[in-house]
């Protein structure tokens, strides 16, 4: 499988759902600005919005979307358990992922950081993101993960939460969610994804 990511960007989930499943994989970066992989391919030819992450499966299918990313994996590794496979904790799965890509990741984060989105958009977006963070504040109290178990919807959970470094977003009103995010960043496979994505972001933005 090939991975087209951008440090710490949401295609830090599928790093992760890798990781966890002891895949093999290559990582080919793209430069948000440029649209091309450091590589100098041109990543628009792979996929004409330029979103990350878009995977490229061993059989040469191009993948976009986190959703059906993230589910693609799991179902590759099903020894690793990323994902139940069936009935309603499969549609769970799926309920959380879809509240991820779009209360949390769209409506929330993103026009926080976007430099251009004029500030009654933020504030709209900040206001808005307050109930959904306190839903889940309530859902992960008493609970270790987002289901009975780790799955591919905490690795994209944690990776769009980490947004907060970047945005006027805080989590101190919700202690389950804090400790919810420092139990999964601690697994070993989620915290070598971030540290290595933290470092190449680092030198992304020491080459701008
Ligand atoms: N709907 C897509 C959204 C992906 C997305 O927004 N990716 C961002 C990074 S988090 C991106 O590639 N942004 C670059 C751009 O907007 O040009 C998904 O869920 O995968």
């Amino acid at each position: 499988m090939q991975l087209y990511f951008s440090p710490l960007a949401c295609s830090l989930a599928t790093r992760i759902a890798l990781y966890e499943a002891g895949a093999g994989a290559t990582f080919s970066q793209v430069d948000s600005k440029t649209k091309r992989t450091l590589q100098g391919e041109a990543f628009l030819e792979i996929n004409p919005l330029g979103l990350v992450p878009t995977l490229r499966s061993d059989t040469g299918e191009v993948l976009t979307e986190n959703a059906a990313i993230l589910q693609y994996v799991a179902e590759q590794f099903p020894e690793a358990q990323l994902a139940p496979t069936h009935g309603m904790p499969r549609t769970r799965l799926q309920q959380w992922l879809c509240f991820i890509g779009t209360e949390l990741h769209k409506a929330l984060f993103v026009p926080l950081l976007d430099p251009h989105a004029p500030e009654h958009a933020k504030r709209y977006a900040l206001d808005h993101g307050a109930p959904r963070l306190a839903l889940l504040e309530r859902h992960l109290q008493g609970r270790d993960f987002l289901l009975d178990q780790f799955s591919v919807a905490d690795a994209y959970l944690v990776t769009v939460l980490n947004w907060s470094l970047a945005t006027p977003v805080t989590y101190t009103e919700y202690p389950a969610l804090q400790a919810y995010i420092a139990r999964v960043r601690a697994r070993p496979h989620v915290a070598r994804a971030f540290a290595e994505e933290r470092q190449l972001y680092a030198q992304a933005h020491a080459r701008t």
